[in-house]
């Protein structure tokens, strides 16, 4: 399926579902405070083991993907200004269900269960792949991917094979490379780039430097979610 047909859900409906109401209150270019404010909204629905068990499929979702321990959940608690919504560890592999939040005008984001984790059974990983590639191939309501990168080791196996997908599904894929406080300016700088240019033949995928310990790349992550969230109205701004 062509994952950009399901952008359309939110194009032309003129009801007053609580998304328009909330989309009313925050304009077609909010500014970074009601940004903030918007995605302080977030709060836990349900973990789903299975994507059988995920919130019905319907309106937009953002989902964090990328290797385990590469800042999934702290990003997810930066962007919402929550410090324990999603639950973060120093133990790789602490997230191991599909974890969903809701925001007040009814879309998700979703903190997808970390790759690459040494101390599980083959059986689970197998399990893992399975669910992750029913999920990526089937939700239609997965509006984009925030592929989270540690900045000291960009662009591993997991992280081609998310951007391989996402190109071969036309999905949106935003790349954060997260830690950037750990990085010098120049070598923070030195990542972006080397990133840049290994994604230039991926036109739907973007890339910016992130930290969950600081404000950096905090506005930008927080605007393209949005935007991602409410294409519509996104699209009418510009
Ligand atoms: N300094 C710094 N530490 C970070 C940052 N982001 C995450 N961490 C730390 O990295 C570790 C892993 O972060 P998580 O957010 O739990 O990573 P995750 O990707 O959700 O991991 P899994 O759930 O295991 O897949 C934790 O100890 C975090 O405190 C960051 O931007 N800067
Ligand atoms: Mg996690």
């Amino acid at each position: 399926m062509n994952k950009l047909d399901s952008k359309d859900k939110t194009a032309g409906s003129e009801d007053q579902s609580p998304m328009h109401k909330a989309l009313d209150a925050l304009g077609t270019n909010p500014s970074a405070a009601k940004l903030q404010g918007y995605f302080q909204s977030a709060t836990y629905i349900t973990s789903a083991a299975k994507v059988s068990q995920s919130p019905a499929d319907a309106g937009l979702e953002v989902a964090f993907a990328g290797r385990s321990n590469a800042g999934k959940s702290s990003a997810i608690n930066r962007v919402s200004s929550q410090k324990k919504l999603a639950r973060t560890s120093k133990t790789p592999g602490r997230t191991q269900l599909l974890n969903f939040f809701g925001l007040n005008d009814g879309q998700r984001l979703v903190d997808l269960p970390g790759y690459g984790f040494a101390k599980v059974s083959i059986a689970k990983k197998l399990e893992w792949q399975k669910q992750m590639q029913k999920y990526l191939e089937h939700r239609d309501s997965l509006a984009a991917l925030i592929l989270l990168i540690d900045s000291r080791h960009p662009l591993q196996d997991f992280d081609q094979m998310m951007l391989d997908w996402a190109k071969t599904y036309e999905m949106r894929c935003h790349i954060l490379l997260t830690k950037a406080d750990k990085l010098s300016r120049s070598a923070g700088k030195k990542a972006l780039f080397a990133v840049e240019k290994s994604i230039n033949k991926h036109p739907l995928t973007t890339v910016q430097l992130f930290s969950a310990t600081s404000d950096e790349g905090l506005v930008e992550a927080r605007r393209v979610i949005f935007e991602q969230l409410h294409p519509a109205v996104s699209a009418s701004a510009t």
